[in-house]
């Protein structure tokens, strides 16, 4: 198991490499080039300069999150196969230069959502926090002012102001769009994708749907056991893998995380830790990593990782916004550095048990 931190690049995280080189055990980073828009080719001097920025700092880069996937691959528009071949080139790119996962998703429209970037806890810390009943009151083509008023001047990933300035034209792409449309064009990508994986050895981890259920009317496929293993089945390759993430399946308190990890052994890309504090099934909230902390039982997820035979890389996702610090809502130095020593700190002792 590989413990890394999720960094923006140069110019966009207020969290420098030389601090992560600092959390022990972290000896590497989970990036992306975050300037470049969905279904742009990624220049090739653009990731060698910052295969050797994070290279210079003394750590790797372990993956890279996100490659975004156009909206004309997810509605299946008449320009799909040019988005694809501009994905491809990407992969190949990425091949090249010895990086070997890429974590992606395929939510329609927007990429996470929620109601509220800092809410306050009892400790005095701040976190992300979704409250459907206050989600239900906002108009969706206004989505964009309300994370931008909520974000403290930080663009948030998966929300590109571009993009997100076009919100009216997005929903009319897909109008025509259920679930089952969405699906095939997700496996259509994915069968086109699948030779320059294959021949770079490059493992795609799937992000789940946050929150695990349809919003705005959209379809969301990636959202619980049942859909994750008609996923993994419909491209049955090693290529074809999940990014499990703990918070965004777990949004939904029926999902049975380990029941997950084990339906999906052996195709888990890329783990994201962290933990949820339900207030009811129609509000939750980030809490720190560890278990008492919030609602989900963080040893048997890591268990279950381990008994399973997970290999791949884990960074700690989203972290409360404590001790003062200024940062983007969710990625701070401080709370994700606490947990990944507490994750480190749990496979340690399953691994010593044996
Ligand atoms: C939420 C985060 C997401 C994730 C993207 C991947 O749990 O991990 O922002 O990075 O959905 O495309
Ligand atoms: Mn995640």
């Amino acid at each position: 198991m590989n413990m890394s931190l999720r960094w923006y690049g140069p110019g966009y995280d207020t969290v420098t490499l030389e601090q992560i080189r600092q959390i022990p055990g972290v000896r590497g980073v989970i990036t992306t080039l975050y300037g470049t828009q969905p279904g742009e080719v990624w220049e090739r001097e653009e990731i060698r300069s910052l295969k050797k920025t994070v290279e210079d700092a003394g750590l790797s880069i372990l993956g890279i999150e996100s490659v975004n996937v156009h909206d004309d691959i997810k509605t299946g528009a008449k320009d799909r196969d040019r988005y694809i071949d501009n994905y491809i080139t990407t992969l190949e790119r990425l091949g090249e230069e010895d990086i070997h996962m890429v974590c992606y998703n395929f939510m329609p429209v927007f990429d996470w959502t929620r109601s509220e970037l800092a809410r306050k806890r009892a400790d005095g810390s701040t976190v992300l926090a979704y409250n459907q009943d206050i989600i239900d009151k906002i108009d969706p083509e206004h989505m964009r002012e309300s994370i931008e008023a909520m974000s403290a001047g930080y663009v948030m990933p998966g929300w590109e102001p571009e993009r997100m300035g076009r919100l009216a034209d997005l929903f009319a792409m897909y109008r025509e769009v259920d679930e089952e449309k969405l699906f095939s064009n997700l496996v259509y990508f994915l069968e086109a994708i699948g030779p320059v994986c294959e021949k770079y050895d490059i493992r795609m981890g799937i992000h789940p749907d946050d929150p695990a259920w349809p919003i705005f009317g959209l379809p969301r496929i990636i959202t619980d056991k049942a859909h994750i293993e008609k996923f993994l089945k419909a491209v049955d390759k090693p290529y074809n893998g999940l990014t499990l993430c703990t918070g965004s399946l777990g949004s939904n308190q029926n999902n049975d995380i380990p029941g997950i990890i084990e339906a999906a052994k052996g195709r888990i890309a890329f783990a994201h830790v962290r933990n949820l504090k339900y207030n009811s099934d129609r509000d939750f909230e980030e809490a720190a990593h560890l278990s008492f902390d919030g609602s989900m039982d963080m040893y048997k997820i890591m268990k279950t990782l381990y008994d399973t035979g997970f290999d791949g890389c884990i960074r700690p996702d989203h972290g409360r916004a404590i001790w003062g610090e200024d940062a983007m809502p969710g990625y701070g130095l401080y709370d994700r550095a606490l947990g990944a020593m507490y994750l480190q700190g749990l496979w340690e002792a399953i691994r010593k048990n044996g």
